[in-house]
C-alpha cells in the first residue's frame, strides 16, 4: 500500500488530519487500532474552543455540532461556598465555547471519510514507523489477521499517548518533560438535566468537583479521588452525596440526582515530548503532549497541531519550500507550552493534593479571590479558557 500521508491513529487528531488533506487535494491513509464502535463511545472529551469550532466549520465537519451542540458563554467557579460568574464575551471580545462531545466530533468525522475521503482502516494495529529518517518511511501494520506495510511521503503519528509513533523518535534525540498528579478524576454521565446551564469548577476542602454536560438531559460531573481509586468502589448514592457537599453553596442551590449510567476513573497527568518530528515523521495530539483536563485543553491542542501540519504541508506543495514543516515542531509547542501552564494553574488551584499544607490552601484560595476580584486576573482565565489563537506564521 502506498499514500502520500501515512496517518496513524483514528482519534480527533487522525480524523481532522485526513479530512483536511482530503480538503486540499492531499491523499492520505488512516490506520486505527481499534473497531468503529469503540472510537465512537469512548468517553472524552466535551468543550470546544472557538478556534476548533471554527476549523471544524471550515472543514464542512460542523453542520450538526451547529445544530446540537450548545453555546457557553461563560463558566462559573466556586468556593468557599460562593459562586462566581466568569462571562467570557465581554472580557474576550466577543469569543465563546461549544459543548459539544468528542465522540459526536469523532462521529462526524468517521462519516465524512468514509464518504468522501480516502482510505479509514479499522482494526488496523500499527506496529512501528520505519525510515523516518528517509525519503520514504513505511508504517508496518497488522489487518484482518495479516502483516502489511504502508509506504508514505510522511508519517503522522496521532496515535495517543499509548501509541507506537512516539518510539520511532531515538532517545537521545527526545526531551520529556512530565509530572504527575497525586489524584484523578471519578466521571460519571447520568442520565438527569444538568443542574446548572453552564459549567461549574468547584473547590472544596475536601477536593475538585465539576459540573458539566452532553445534552439538555445528559449531566457529565467529575469527582476528585486519589489517584488509583476504582471506580466500582463508589456506589451512585456515595458518587451523589459527595457531589452535593463540594457543589454546596450558601445560596440553597440544588444538585438534581438521576440514574448514572457511566463511570470511570482518569489519572491525571502533565506531558510533553520535544521535538514533535523526526525527519518525514510528526507528532500530533496527545501522541505528543498531555494535559490534565481541568483546563479542557486536550482535544483543541491535538486540532491546532493538525491544521498546522496541513497548512505547512498544503504550503510545501504550493511553493515548494519546507519552511513551515521545518518550524512545525516549535510552532505547536508555543501553543502547548501556554496551555501546559494554564492547564498546570487551574489544576492546582482548583484540587486540594492529599499533602496540601494549610498555606498552599490559603494561596489557592487567594489566586480564585484575585480571578474574581481584579478584571485583569479574570480576563487572563478568559482568555486562556476560549483558546490561544493559532500560530498566524502557520498559515
Ligand atoms: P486519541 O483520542 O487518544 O486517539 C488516538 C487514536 O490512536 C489509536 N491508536 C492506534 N491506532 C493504530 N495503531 C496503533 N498502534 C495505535 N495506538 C493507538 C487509538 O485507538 C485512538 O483511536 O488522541 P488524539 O486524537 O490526539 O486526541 C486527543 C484527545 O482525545 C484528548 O486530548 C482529549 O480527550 C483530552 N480531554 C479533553 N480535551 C479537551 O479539549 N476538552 C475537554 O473537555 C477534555 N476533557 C479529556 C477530557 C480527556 C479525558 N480523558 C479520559 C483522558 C476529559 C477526560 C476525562
Ligand atoms: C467534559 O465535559 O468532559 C469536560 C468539561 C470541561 C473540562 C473537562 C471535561 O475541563
Amino acid at each position: 500500500m502506498r499514500t502520500t500521508v501515512g496517518i496513524i491513529g483514528a482519534g480527533p487528531a487522525g480524523l481532522l488530519l485526513a479530512r483536511l488533506l482530503h480538503n486540499a487535494g492531499i491523499d492520505s491513509v488512516v490506520l486505527e487500532s481499534r473497531d468503529r464502535a469503540y472510537v465512537e463511545q469512548r468517553q472524552r472529551a466535551g468543550i470546544l474552543e472557538q478556534g476548533t469550532v471554527d476549523v471544524l466549520r471550515a472543514a464542512g465537519a460542523g453542520e450538526r455540532m451547529d445544530r446540537e451542540g450548545l453555546r457557553h458563554d461563560g463558566i462559573e467557579l466556586r468556593f468557599a461556598k460562593t459562586r462566581h460568574r466568569v462571562d467570557f464575551p465581554s472580557l474576550t471580545g466577543g469569543r465563546s465555547v461549544m459543548v459539544y462531545a468528542q465522540t459526536e466530533v469523532c462521529k462526524d468525522l468517521i462519516a465524512l471519510q468514509l464518504e468522501e475521503g480516502g482510505p479509514l482502516l479499522f482494526q488496523a494495529e500499527a506496529l512501528a514507523v520505519e525510515g523516518a529518517e528517509s525519503d520514504r518511511p513505511r508504517v508496518r501494520f497488522r489487518y484482518a489477521g495479516e502483516g502489511d506495510v504502508l509506504e508514505c511521503e510522511y508519517v503522522v503519528g496521532c496515535d495517543g499517548f499509548w501509541g507506537v509513533s512516539r518510539k520511532a523518535v531515538p532517545a537521545s534525540l527526545a526531551r520529556v518533560f512530565e509530572r504527575t498528579y497525586p489524584f484523578g478524576w471519578l466521571g460519571i454521565l447520568a442520565d438527569v438535566a444538568p443542574s446548572h446551564d453552564e459549567l461549574v469548577y468547584a473547590r472544596h476542602d475536601r477536593g475538585f468537583a465539576l459540573l458539566s454536560m452532553r445534552s439538555p438531559s445528559v449531566s457529565r460531573l467529575y469527582l476528585q479521588v486519589p489517584a488509583d481509586t476504582d471506580a466500582e468502589t463508589w456506589a451512585d448514592e456515595e458518587i451523589w452525596d459527595e457531589l452535593e457537599r463540594r457543589f454546596e453553596t450558601a445560596d440553597g442551590w440544588k444538585l438534581e440526582r438521576g440514574p448514572i449510567t457511566q463511570k470511570s476513573v482518569t489519572p491525571m497527568r502533565s506531558y510533553v515530548h520535544e521535538p514533535m518530528r523526526h525527519g518525514r515523521l510528526f507528532l500530533a495530539g496527545d501522541a505528543a503532549h498531555i494535559v490534565p483536563p481541568t483546563g479542557a485543553k486536550g482535544l483543541n491542542l491535538a486540532v491546532g497541531d493538525v491544521v498546522t501540519f496541513a497548512r505547512a504541508l498544503t504550503y510545501e506543495r504550493e511553493t515548494g519550500s519546507a519552511e513551515l514543516l521545518d518550524a512545525y515542531s516549535a510552532t505547536c509547542l508555543r501553543r502547548i507550552w501556554q496551555a501546559e501552564r494554564f492547564s498546570y494553574d487551574m489544576t492546582t488551584m482548583l484540587h486540594r493534593a492529599p499533602d496540601a499544607t494549610p498555606f498552599e490552601d490559603r494561596l489557592h484560595l487567594a489566586r480564585l479571590e484575585r480571578i474574581t476580584s481584579c478584571r485583569a486576573a479574570e480576563t487572563d482565565l478568559a482568555e486562556a479558557y476560549t483558546g490561544f489563537p493559532l500560530d498566524r506564521r502557520a498559515r
